[in-house]
């Protein structure tokens, strides 16, 4: 099967130019000024319109028990709302039961993939230490293509790791080429400041905030990247939401550790007023890290465009308003923790980025796909417009505008943290491996045709002395 598109401003991050593509076989084979279509080609006119590699989104938790529930979007419709939002590949966590092997627990979430519309990888996570553990990274790398984990330092009781844990763990990861994401928060000094906000009566959706501040989530990463350092590894702080906690990668990165760090669009794009919206409302902006003071989003931008910060992730971890979110209208920590966003990054962070002139249009690219394919080992096949690359495309007119709804929306979600948002531009269509899997806005790939994504090694590791 072979597809031509025509007249598209190709746009990597190396480059903006005008040209036609084609694919064969799911992959890219030629670029040019003008490639002449062949008998039975399919051909695709993109004229005025934009062609970006396909959206990377490395931070999603589909089908994701936690905090005594699970979110609301499986691999089939969480698949589909990425597809639609201009996603064609994610890494998901998993999560595994008490007890079990980090192979057991990945064989049951491979099997959960495969209902993906695109394709799916994962990060495995360790809430558990204990000897098996470190036996399995090389095997997770080597033979499973598993070449990142995850820990958390909050969620005590549920996934917090210790400091000694962390220690030993992130110096086998960092031996093997294996990458650790790390959700940076003190869950020690969380639980005693929540203990207070309940036996005072401070129940509302904005004492989650108030519970979790900004010294919390910089200390922790703080902490974390010294964690890092001290083992030799390379560490990727995931939903960095404030400038204290960025500063501290910004040291770490001076110091030469191998550190990398990942914003999220509701930090860039919402605040912490937000939680406080009246009727409980507050309530579906409850994530953790949480919602910030909005000075923090122009430092979080500036990071991006100075490339302290690398990606940007969805963090899609949705919940129902109705029926989850409400569970804690009378007690703050009953919310689960967790806000949709996989359908909306591509265009939240297009709009408020480049539209609104904090970022050029080869930055958007950088951190959307190209700078997560390379920091999760799926570089030279995905993250760019080039030949040999998979043919993943979105195809986006940027003249044109629409607004952000609930009713319009592919998540299985009750509300959207954008309602009513106008944004410029729109995806026409999305290309996974050269098949068209968004045609004209709506969706039409098959559920189950998403690939596994056996994963390289992280690259970017140098082996540093360490004092
Ligand atoms: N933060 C969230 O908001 N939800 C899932 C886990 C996390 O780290
Ligand atoms: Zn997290
Ligand atoms: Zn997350």
């Amino acid at each position: 099967m072979k597809t031509i598109i025509q007249n598209g401003t190709i746009v990597t991050v190396a480059d903006i130019y005008k040209g036609d593509l084609l694919i064969e076989n799911g992959v890219i084979t030629a670029i040019a000024d003008r490639i002449i279509p062949e008998k039975d080609v399919h051909v695709i006119d993109a004229s005025g319109q934009y062609l970006f590699p396909g959206g990377i989104d490395v931070h999603t938790h589909l089908a994701w028990p936690f905090q005594s529930t699970g979110t609301a979007d499986d691999f089939v419709s969480g698949t589909r709302a990425a597809a639609a939002g201009g996603i064609t590949s994610i890494i998901n966590f998993t999560n595994p039961k008490k007890g079990q092997t980090l192979l057991d627990n990945l064989q049951e979430w491979k099997k959960k993939g495969e209902l993906s519309l695109i394709d799916y990888g994962f990060h495995s996570i360790i809430s558990e230490y204990n000897d098996h553990v470190l036996q399995e990274l090389p095997i997770l790398a080597e033979q499973e293509g598993v070449t990142s984990i995850k820990l958390f330092m909050a969620y005590k009781g549920e996934l917090m790791v210790n400091d000694r844990e962390m220690f030993k763990i992130m110096k086998k990861a960092g031996e093997v080429g294996i990458i650790t994401n790390v959700h940076a928060e003190n869950g020690d000094i969380i639980d005693e400041l929540v203990e207070d906000s309940l036996s005072n009566g401070n129940t509302d959706p904005i004492f989650h905030a108030y519970t979790r501040p900004p010294i919390t989530e910089s200390e922790a990463t703080g902490r974390a990247l010294s964690i890092a350092e001290a083992a030799n590894a390379s560490i990727y702080i995931v939903h960095v939401s404030c400038a204290d906690a960025l500063e501290k990668v910004e040291q770490a990165k001076r110091r030469g550790v191998q550190a990398f760090a990942e914003t999220c669009p509701h930090y860039l794009v919402l605040d912490e007023s937000y939680l406080e919206l009246p009727d409980f409302e507050g309530g579906k902006y409850v994530c953790s890290p949480p919602l910030r003071e909005k000075w923090n989003q122009d430092l979080l931008w500036k990071g991006i465009s100075s490339g302290l910060i690398s990606t940007v992730g969805s963090d899609h971890c949705p919940f129902l308003f109705e029926g989850q979110k409400t569970v804690g209208r009378n007690n703050f920590t009953m919310i689960p923790n967790g806000v949709p966003g996989l359908e909306d990054i591509f265009p939240i962070v297009y709009h408020y980025g480049v539209h609104e002139g904090r970022i050029s249009l080869q930055k958007f690219v950088e951190i959307i796909s190209t700078g997560p394919a390379k920091l999760f080992g799926l570089y030279p096949k995905k993250g760019s417009i080039g030949i040999g690359f998979d043919a993943d495309i979105v195809i986006f007119n940027p003249n044109v505008s629409r607004v952000i709804s609930r009713e319009k929306q592919y998540q299985n979600v009750d509300y959207n943290l954008y309602e009513g948002r106008v944004v410029q531009g729109a995806i026409t269509r999305v290309l996974s491996r050269g098949e068209e899997i968004v045609r004209d806005g709506y969706v039409i790939g098959e559920q189950g045709r998403g690939q596994y994504l056996f994963r390289k090694k992280n690259s970017n590791i140098e082996t540093r002395v360490t004092c």
